[in-house]
């Protein structure tokens, strides 16, 4: 039986940013370190493929810190921590690395010196995300105000509209966030924040490609996780941009092929937690059952990657 061609529209960027990289290698580095067992608070990054992997080189995932014995390292996800965690662990005398993305360290400084500042921040972000947790974390209880809209603009209450700033999570929709910046200058004046918002290089740019594409494809395919929010965005953005379908796939296991019936274009690409095995695999899936003709929509090129800490580098 011949098969039904197919364009299949391959964005990039896609897929791990050096976030995310740095974030694996050091749990791969600390169990060559310290070998197994090695704790990591949170998923490493919010990828099931990735944290089952290292599972089996003896990583051990647990949600706090007192799931932790004193005697093992641990390793604090990619996402941050509430500065209450460090010092916990300090406290407890553990071997700690802290695996926070360095973009998301930087916003942790930003709102530490808006604080010494005298300032009280709003933080635009999703309510229960371990980022936000981690952001908000930094400074004392009231001293960060979240939102998650740009109808929360309007029922905010704070200490002194005069004397505010704004931080923001770093995967959150580019152009849901300017509109909330938005609503947040025009109610107080005197806000202080970034140049736009902190939302990092990679979140913006795997945007970016999802909307070059969006208007020309029949469906798309987004490779992540369900609790990944740069990746949820990027199905949002698809379907925003002119896109009639998109799903979230974990792996191709996860396609609903009904639903991809009488395509002719799709569009793929990867959040940054997922790598780019199950792209592949995806592809591969699409190849099985279609005519593909692969072509590359890039919007950017990126260069960018992080040192992992000196404890787990090898000596020179
Ligand atoms: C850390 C940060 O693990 P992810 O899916 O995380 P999100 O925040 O998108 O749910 O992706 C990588 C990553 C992105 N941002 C890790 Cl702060
Ligand atoms: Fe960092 Fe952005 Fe990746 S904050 S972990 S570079 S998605």
């Amino acid at each position: 039986m011949t098969k039904p061609p197919l364009t299949l529209y391959l964005a990039a960027p896609r897929g791990f940013c050096a976030g995310v990289d740095r974030a694996i290698k050091i749990v791969e580095m600390a169990l060559k370190k310290w070998g197994a067992p090695v704790y990591v608070r949170h998923e490493i990054v919010h990828n099931k493929y990735v944290v089952d992997g290292l599972r089996e080189l003896g990583a051990v995932f647990v949600e706090e810190l007192d799931e932790c014995p004193p005697d093992r390292p641990v390793i604090f996800s990619a996402h941050g921590v509430p500065k209450a965690v460090p010092a916990e662990a300090a406290r407890r005398e553990m071997v700690f690395v802290d695996a926070t993305c360095p973009l998301v360290s930087k916003v942790h400084i930003e709102a530490e010196r808006h604080h010494e500042n005298g300032l009280q921040i709003v933080m635009i972000g999703h309510t229960g995300h371990p980022e936000t947790i981690g952001t908000m974390g930094q400074l004392p209880e009231g001293e960060v105000l979240l939102v998650e809209t740009e109808a929360d603009v309007a029922g905010l209450e704070v200490r002194d509209p005069e004397r505010l700033a704004f931080v923001t999570q770093t995967t959150l929709s580019v152009d849901d966030t300017a509109g909330i910046v938005r609503a947040l200058t025009a109610r107080f004046p005197k806000i202080v924040g970034p140049h736009k918002e902190d939302i990092c290089y990679a979140t913006t740019n795997r945007q970016e490609s999802v909307k070059a594409m969006a208007g020309r494809i029949d469906a798309m395919l987004v490779v992540g996780a369900p609790n990944s929010s740069n990746s949820r965005r990027l199905v949002e953005v698809a379907e925003r941009a002119g896109c009639s379908y998109a799903q979230l796939v974990q792996r191709a296991t996860d396609i609903d092929w009904r639903a991809l019936e009488g395509i002719r274009s799709i569009g793929i690409t990867a959040g940054a937690s997922a790598p780019e095995v199950l792209v592949n695999e995806v592809v591969d899936a699409l190849k099985a059952r279609y005519d593909v003709t692969v072509e590359m929509v890039e919007t950017a090129r990126e260069n960018v990657e992080f040192k992992v800490p000196r404890v787990l580098r090898e000596p020179a």
